[in-house]
């Protein structure tokens, strides 16, 4: 299977397999699940930026007509961002879409799978899926968490979306052995807002504990990844306080309206982004952004351990 690589990313490729420079990995379904057009591709390319102004190389990665592709160029990024309809996937439909030579858009799960299998060791996120509320009866545990146990990857995103269950998603990341480090503050930030009531299990303000910790767990073999927790700045930040009732709103509109599986949360993410008029969107883009620089500074600095 051909892997396919945008001008930008195959130049830092080296014969060995490697890269000559850092790389952060970004994922597709924040550009076509979780966004409206035009923001979703004005982001996307915003984040991108972002990301080589801090002095590393973006990879978006997506399947388009059946072709896994790690670096988007513009226009490719442009049709994805304006496709109507593109699939959502994730571990268990990744190769099934390669098959059908189909274009799917890959979450945290099927990015962080790729990064993997291209050498892509940091990736920056908005937000990971974790257990939903009401798991309990409806199972609905998404397949980031898993991935997290078993893939190394570091993944920085704002903490698991506050539609979840959050103190249920720490439970299971703690059961599989997922180091969950919260970046400079001491509880885990809940997506739109800062902070939660949920205590963070491990914190930092220092990268290179980053790192650190990243080639820890190489030498012990410990194979999974790492969830860096990292705070949307607190100007962004929409208080609990003011989000948790419209949360409940779309929760409540989700359940009557019988939204289950891969649609629950692109349906809450739409439904908060009218309820909050607007604001849940800005935030977001916010909290990517700021993602997006801890990531390349994270990679810089395992780069030059490298
Ligand atoms: N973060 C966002 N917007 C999103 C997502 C995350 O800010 O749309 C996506 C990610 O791709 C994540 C997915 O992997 O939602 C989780 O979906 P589910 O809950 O169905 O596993
Ligand atoms: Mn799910």
């Amino acid at each position: 299977m051909e892997i396919f690589y945008n001008s930008e990313v195959d130049e830092a490729r080296t014969k060995t397999g490697g890269y000559n420079q850092p790389i952060v990995a970004l994922e597709s379904t924040i550009i076509t699940h979780g966004m409206p057009y035009p923001q979703n591709v004005q982001v996307a390319r915003e984040v991108e930026e972002i990301v080589r102004q801090n002095g590393a190389i973006p990879a978006t990665i997506a399947v388009l007509d059946g072709s896994i592709h790690v670096g988007l160029e513009d226009l490719e990024l442009e049709k994805l961002a304006q496709t109507k309809d593109v699939a959502k996937i994730s571990r268990a439909d990744i190769a099934f879409t390669v098959a059908q030579g189909l274009t799917g858009a890959t979450t945290v799960a099927a990015t962080m799978i790729v990064a993997k299998s291209v050498g892509i060791q940091v990736f920056a996120t908005g937000g990971i899926g974790g257990v939903h509320r009401g798991a309990e009866l409806n199972f609905d545990i998404s397949a980031d968490l898993r991935e997290l146990a078993i893939t190394e990857v570091t993944v920085v995103a704002a903490g698991p979306k506050a539609i979840l269950d959050i103190p249920k998603t720490m439970e299971v990341l703690e059961t599989y052995g997922v180091p969950v480090i919260v970046y400079g503050q001491d509880s885990i930030p809940a997506f739109w807002s800062s902070t939660s009531e949920t205590p963070a299990p491990l914190t930092t303000n220092d990268v290179s504990e980053i790192v650190k910790s990243m080639l820890a767990r190489k030498a012990l073999g410990l194979g999974g990844g790492q969830l860096i927790a990292n705070p949307v700045p607190l100007a962004d930040q929409i208080p609990a306080a003011i989000i948790s009732p419209m949360i409940e709103q779309a929760l409540v509109e989700a359940t009557k309206q019988s939204i289950n599986g891969k649609a629950v949360t692109p349906f809450l993410l739409k439904r908060i982004f009218e309820l909050t008029e607007g604001k849940s969107l800005t935030t977001n883009i916010a909290l990517v952004k700021n993602n997006a620089r801890l990531a390349t500074e994270i990679s810089r600095a395992f780069f030059i351990h490298n």
